[in-house]
């Protein structure tokens, strides 16, 4: 059977850009994109697109027997910083999300499901250095409760119902196409924003808050890995630690300075430093590495100069 895939979420940071590689390896005619509200941009103009709200278990399920949808990659969701201001629909959003398609795949309706979980899962009495695949996991944000929990939940569904649904736990993500939506993580792409526009950027985390970070295409490239390897090689089926370089914002302005020697930043930390403070500065990412072979390109010295280069030939 030929792998027809649904991403739902398609407009957000991640799926704008999973959905353009998806496009480029099954073709356009075997991947469709979806999202809550139809925009006007690329991953929308350039394949079949539908709007479907993913609390919605009967839209989910039509879209899926109309395109004969094989594949499900959920990226619908709320993240840590806009999370915290509305905990009752993060709540509702990330898990009835994962539930609904837990269940479409425990129905037979479709056979693999992608679910994006993040260091959130990880809390402040969580070793911080290098952080194991297996440890103390005690979140304190209901995003990160929230991803916790469906870890839990896709374990489950696979030892119980042998749902083939595999994770990976993203750090932040960094890309010049795709603007952030309310994480912690986020002034790591606006610095770059701000290093060629302003010449200057502030910081809402403190100079040393040190965080497991990630350019997309690393990201990509392992989300389409972990998706593509045998089954039997996923052997961890709550989600993967994942992991590309660590920084603090101290670090990354010291980075820039090669490319902006004027470059100046200072640090007014607001409610996001109690969340990043929370989580882990780095992590161990060995079984990923070791069971479907993940191994990252980008560190923070070739993210930046990819950074620049990018922005700069596209936006600025
Ligand atoms: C966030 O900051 O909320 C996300 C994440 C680390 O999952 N980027």
């Amino acid at each position: 059977m030929n792998t027809k895939i649904l991403i739902i979420g398609a407009c957000g940071q991640i799926g704008t850009e999973l959905t353009q590689k998806l496009r480029e390896i099954y073709g356009n005619e075997n991947v469709v994109a979806s999202d809550i509200r139809k925009l006007n941009i690329d991953v929308v103009n350039d394949g079949i697109f539908e709007v479907v709200n993913a609390l919605d278990y009967n839209q989910i399920e039509h879209l899926i027997e109309k395109y004969q949808i094989t594949d499900v990659y959920l990226m619908a969701a709320l993240l840590s910083a806009t999370a915290e201001k509305n905990p009752a629909f993060a709540w509702d959003l990330n898990m009835n999300s994962l539930f609904h398609v837990l269940n479409l795949a425990k129905a037979g309706k479709i056979k693999k499901i992608y679910w994006p979980s993040s260091i959130a899962v990880f809390g402040p009495t969580t070793p911080r250095e290098n952080t194991p695949q297996y440890t103390i996991m005690e979140p304190s944000t209901v995003y990160g409760i929230s991803k916790q929990t469906g870890e839990r939940w896709c374990e489950y569904y696979h030892k119980q119902y042998g749902v083939d649904v595999r994770s990976l736990r993203y750090p932040g993500l960094i890309s010049w196409s795709s603007p952030p939506g309310g994480g912690t993580t986020d002034y790591a792409v606006d610095i770059y924003h701000k290093a060629i526009t302003e010449g200057k950027f502030t910081s809402f985390l403190s100079e040393n808050s040190g965080l497991p970070m990630m350019y997309m295409d690393d990201a990509i490239k392992a989300t389409i890995n972990i998706m593509q390897a045998p089954a039997e090689q996923i052997k961890i089926r709550s989600s993967y630690n994942l992991s590309g370089m660590s920084f603090t914002p101290k670090e990354i302005a010291a980075e820039i300075k090669k490319h902006y020697p004027d470059f100046s930043i200072n640090y007014e930390p607001d409610f996001r430093q109690k969340i990043a403070d929370s989580w882990p500065a780095s992590i161990d990412d060995s079984s990923a590495r070791k069971d479907w072979g993940w191994n990252n390109d980008f560190n923070l010295e070739n993210m930046t100069v990819e950074m620049f280069q990018r922005l700069k030939e596209h936006i600025y």
